[in-house]
């Protein structure tokens, strides 16, 4: 038993799409709390104009029936306002009506840093626009649906995660955040950070260090990759623990198996050990530049300036929200792995015994 998820959906067309696969049956969900994890993601210093056309908000087409989960597939859809200026430029179908509106001239101009270039390479499109639609960080948002849903079910199993940025732009204490993407604006260039993750709550046991793909690390560590403009990711201590000596890099274990240290963020040989988990990831910064980087124009061959488009200047507090539900992701899919059970009171009955076969050595 396991969690699946596939979505779709561009940034400009119509509407964001996921179906959500493996929920138990029985879980109450509520709308107002998803909805309030999508407004999270909108929200944040710097962010682009195009926050104030869209109002995310979740609409269910299957799987729910009253606020319960029925146990089969969950599709969820955030529709996108700002499609009714792309009607014509990103009509699923051809018109037949004169081309207006946004999306209707063919992007020949690749940004460095974003997918422009190696997704015309790669599917041999001749409108950059093909590719970065779906590259696009709008997609975050179905993502944070989900993610949405996944918290409420680690909320069943006292399970909490909470993201918040750590570094914007080198800064590290909120004026300083603020100075930065100031700064970043009035010179018409962008901002990266850092966020962190915790989750709390989590019993030891989560994730396995049987193969590789099955350690909870290599499973957050990937999904966070996954993010757009995420290059790095660390675990608890993470690269630090490199530079020092074992007897300083270890966490040991007193009676009741609490830890005096978290070096190793919750997790050891891949498995959650009863630690909150803590896992950063750093963004780097957005590449569409209000003051455009060099490029190639792809129809002429000849040098030019990169494609300019309304953007954020840094999305760094989006990214903690996008972190926190891909967090919540993994952890509820290893933890449907671990206590399976169609049903949620099934799920809740094996959470509950393990909990007590382990209630000797491990407290929450
Ligand atoms: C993005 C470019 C901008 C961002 C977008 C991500 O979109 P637009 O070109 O429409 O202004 O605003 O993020 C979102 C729309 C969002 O909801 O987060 C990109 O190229 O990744």
């Amino acid at each position: 038993m396991t969690l699946g998820l596939v979505t779709a959906g561009e940034s400009h067309g119509p509407a964001l799409l996921a179906i959500l696969t493996g929920l138990p049956a029985g879980l109450r969900l509520d709308r107002e709390a998803i909805d309030s994890d999508l407004r999270r993601r909108q929200q944040g210093y710097g962010r682009s104009p195009r926050q104030q056309l869209e109002t995310d908000q979740v609409e269910v087409l299957a799987g729910l029936r009253h606020g319960s989960t029925l146990g089969t597939p969950l599709a969820l859809v955030v529709s996108n306002r700002d499609h009714e200026n792309w009607m014509w430029g990103m009509s699923p179908w051809p018109l037949e009506t004169e081309p207006e509106g946004k999306g209707t001239k063919p992007v020949t101009l690749p940004r460095p840093g974003h997918a422009d270039l190696a997704g015309v390479l790669k599917y041999g499109h001749d409108d950059v626009r093909n590719a970065l639609e779906r590259a696009s960080a709008r997609h975050t948002a179905v993502h944070v649906a989900a993610g949405a849903v996944a918290k409420a079910l680690l909320g069943e199993l006292g399970i909490g995660v909470a993201g918040h940025p750590v570094e914007i732009g080198g800064a590290t204490d909120d004026e300083g955040m603020r100075e930065a993407t100031d700064a970043a604006r009035a010179d018409r260039d962008t901002l990266g950070g850092v966020v962190e993750v915790v989750a709390t709550g989590v019993p030891p046991g989560l994730g396995s260090y049987a193969e590789k793909s099955d350690r909870l690390d290599a499973r957050l560590a990937a999904a966070l990759m996954g993010i757009q403009a995420v290059k790095g990711v660390e675990i608890g201590d993470g690269l630090a623990l490199a530079r020092v000596r074992g007897s300083e890099a270890h966490d040991e274990i007193d009676p009741g198996l609490v830890r005096r240290t978290n070096r190793a963020g919750g997790i050891e040989a891949g498995v959650s050990n009863g630690e909150p988990i803590v896992v950063r990831a750093g963004m780097k910064p957005l590449p569409t530049l209000m003051r455009p980087l060099d490029s190639v124009d792809l129809v002429t061959g000849e040098a030019a300036q990169a494609l300019v488009e309304r953007s954020d200047v840094q999305a760094v507090e989006a990214l903690a929200v996008v972190a926190e539900c891909t967090v919540a992701w993994e952890l509820a899919r290893a933890a449907r792995e671990k206590f399976g059970g169609d049903a949620l009171v099934d799920m809740l009955a094996a959470h509950r015994s393990y909990l007590e076969r382990i209630s000797h050595t491990w407290h929450r």
